[in-house]
Parts: structure tokens; C-alpha cells; sequence
């Protein structure tokens, strides 16, 4: 058997992302005792792990063709490639570093699926793994994505408004918040099994919105990226996508939605209060206490050009669809 491990050339997060900002997030990780030094400059569990799921450096895992119908609204955006949005990505359960997901992640099983609705509503679903692509209409929306961390992407997802689900289980007036989860299965998840691979976050991760930001119609469950289903370092078989909020918000692989009269706990809010809220909405004006939120490298194409920094916008650009449910807040307290 030809077993290959993936080259450097397309994968390698260095060349995307300023180093020296991912690794300040995972900074605070350290100082918690959670990462040993080894896993800031590059961990020993990438060769075997890696084995068998590469050949001429594409990830092994397979995606379906999606029917959909295409975004005309924001075609003039300029795409990340594909290449570097299933390659540089965060996913814990699957490692801490940005190339590990797509490494660690190629042997996630995600058909059968289940995603439970519940909580306050009338009509409480199951969905399987087909219902996720075939209950609703697919559509593609191209969104900017902007990390925490200061570099940001444009992806083509193809999916549903959150809205148009959520109306299915009939929300009853007790309602106010949308928790989510996502699989807890460490024998899948290595991240979940190792406290150092998982970056000391206690699993499920979980996050959470209030109902009227779940019913915004920008709100997206993402079944897909580029007009396939969703690769397993992206949040297979289906995750949420908020375009406004930092990344963290948009959960990958999610198996329980729970409509709840109470504002639910968050992972990265437990973990570090003082650096990540509850609503973490896109803001240059408030900085991260250990790094400015300002501006942001937009990760293009490679080469060259692939350190494009720009300023971040408000609500990541969305102000227009989104401001108004913040009306009257004060965005530096309510971060
Ligand atoms: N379950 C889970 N969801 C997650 C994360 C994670 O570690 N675990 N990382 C978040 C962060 S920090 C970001 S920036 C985005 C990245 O999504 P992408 O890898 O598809 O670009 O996923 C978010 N969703
Ligand atoms: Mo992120």
C-alpha cells in the first residue's frame, strides 16, 4: 500500500496565518497548563494518524454533489480557495493546531447522523443524516469568516437559515435562547480524549444565541462548502454558520439544537471569560485583551499575496442586517 503523509506546500498554516497572532490565542491555553511546549512548535501526532488518509496530497474522505441554488447577491466577494479553506482550519476535537483537523478528521463517520431538536417548543424533530440536505430547499451564501484570532476567509457554504428549521418545532413564547452541542465521541475525537490535543476544553463544546439572532435570516446551517457536503474538518454533516460573530460561534458537527428560556453556557466563554463573550460580535473598536481586533489577514489565494491585511468591519460587514438587534447595548460590556 502507497501510504503518503501531506507535503508542505499547500497545507502549511505558516503561510496563511501570522504566527505570531494564532499562537497568542493559544497562549492563554499554555499558561493554563494545558498545551506543554511541544504543542506550540509542532506535536508528534501527525505521521500515524496521518497514514493511509493521503494520497497525492488529498484528504481521503468523499462529498457528495449538492443541489442548490447559487448566491447572487455576493458573487463580487473574492473566494478563499478551496484548498486552504478545508486545510487551515479550527477544530478542536480534531487538534489545536490548524493542519491537524484535516489530518486527524479523514475517518469521521457521519452517516448515520442525528441532530435533536428540543426544549421549548411544540413539536420537538429527530433528523436523520438525509433529512439534513433534503427537509429544506438548499441555498449557497457566500459569508465573510473571521476568526478571533485576526485572519479571516470568504466561503461559499451551501445550507438553510437557521429561521426556516427552527419553524419546524413551532418555538413556543417561553423561548429566548437557541443552545447548541456538538458530538462528544473521543474515540473519534482525539482532541476529546487528550486534554494537551484538545486544547484543555472541557467537550461537548457548546455555544448559544439569543432567539432573535437565531431567527435573523443571515443565521446559517451550512450542510456543505464549494457545492459539496461538508468535509469532517469543517463540521460534517452539518454545523452552524454566523456571519457577523467570530468563528467560534459558528459550532461544527452538531448533534442537539435546544430552544431554552435561559442564556446557555459557551465553551470559549467558560474557558476565558475576559477574552471571549457570550455575543462575540465582530467589533475593530473592542480589542482582545491580548491582541487589536482592528484589522485582520484575509487569507486569499497562496503565494505572494496570501498576507492581505484589512481593516475589520463592524459586525464583520453585516451591519445592515444585524445592528438593529443590538440597539441600545453597550458593545464593549456585552463583548
Ligand atoms: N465543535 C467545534 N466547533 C468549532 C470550533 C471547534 O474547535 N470545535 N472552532 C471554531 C472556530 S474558533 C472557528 S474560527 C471556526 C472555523 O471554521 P472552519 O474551520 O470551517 O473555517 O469553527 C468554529 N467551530
Ligand atoms: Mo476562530
Amino acid at each position: 500500500m502507497l501510504i503518503k503523509t501531506p507535503k508542505n506546500s499547500s497545507l502549511k498554516d505558516s503561510a496563511v496565518t501570522d504566527e505570531s497572532v494564532y499562537h497568542d490565542r493559544r497562549n492563554i491555553l499554555k499558561q493554563m497548563g494545558f498545551l506543554g511546549a511541544g504543542a506550540l512548535l509542532g506535536s508528534a501526532v501527525t505521521s500515524k494518524a496521518s497514514a493511509g488518509f493521503f494520497s497525492d496530497d488529498k484528504p481521503s474522505f468523499s462529498t457528495k454533489a449538492l443541489t442548490y441554488s447559487k448566491d447572487t447577491k455576493n458573487v463580487g466577494l473574492l473566494k478563499t480557495p478551496e484548498q486552504k479553506v478545508i486545510s487551515h482550519n479550527n477544530f478542536y476535537e480534531f487538534g489545536a493546531k490548524k493542519d491537524q483537523p484535516i489530518e486527524l478528521s479523514q475517518g469521521f463517520k457521519v452517516d448515520p447522523w442525528q441532530l435533536t431538536i428540543s426544549g421549548e417548543c411544540d413539536k420537538p424533530i429527530t433528523l436523520d443524516y438525509d433529512d439534513l440536505t433534503t427537509m429544506l430547499p438548499l441555498e449557497e451564501r457566500i459569508y465573510r469568516m473571521r476568526c478571533v484570532e485576526a485572519w479571516s476567509m470568504v466561503i461559499p457554504w451551501v445550507g438553510f437559515s437557521l429561521a426556516d428549521l427552527l419553524k419546524k418545532v413551532a418555538p413556543n413564547s417561553r423561548a429566548k435562547y437557541v443552545a447548541f452541542e456538538t458530538l462528544y465521541d473521543p474515540e473519534q475525537m482525539p482532541g476529546q480524549a487528550s486534554r494537551r490535543l484538545g486544547g484543555g476544553i472541557k467537550y461537548p463544546y457548546v455555544e448559544g444565541l439569543r432567539i432573535d439572532e437565531a431567527m435573523n435570516p443571515l443565521t446559517l446551517m451550512s450542510v456543505g462548502l464549494y457545492g459539496k457536503t461538508l468535509p469532517p474538518q469543517n463540521g460534517a454533516p452539518i454545523r452552524l454558520v454566523v456571519p457577523w460573530k467570530y468563528g467560534f460561534k459558528s459550532i461544527k458537527s452538531i448533534v442537539a439544537i435546544k430552544l431554552l428560556e435561559h442564556q446557555p453556557p459557551t465553551t470559549w466563554n467558560k474557558l476565558a471569560a475576559r477574552e471571549y463573550g457570550f455575543y462575540a460580535n465582530v467589533n475593530p473598536n473592542h480589542d482582545h485583551p491580548r491582541w487589536s481586533q482592528a484589522s485582520e489577514r484575509r487569507i486569499t489565494s497562496g503565494g505572494l499575496f496570501a498576507r492581505n491585511r484589512i481593516a475589520t468591519l463592524p459586525f464583520n460587514g453585516y451591519g445592515d442586517e444585524v445592528a438593529d438587534l443590538y440597539r441600545g447595548m453597550n458593545l464593549s460590556k456585552y463583548y
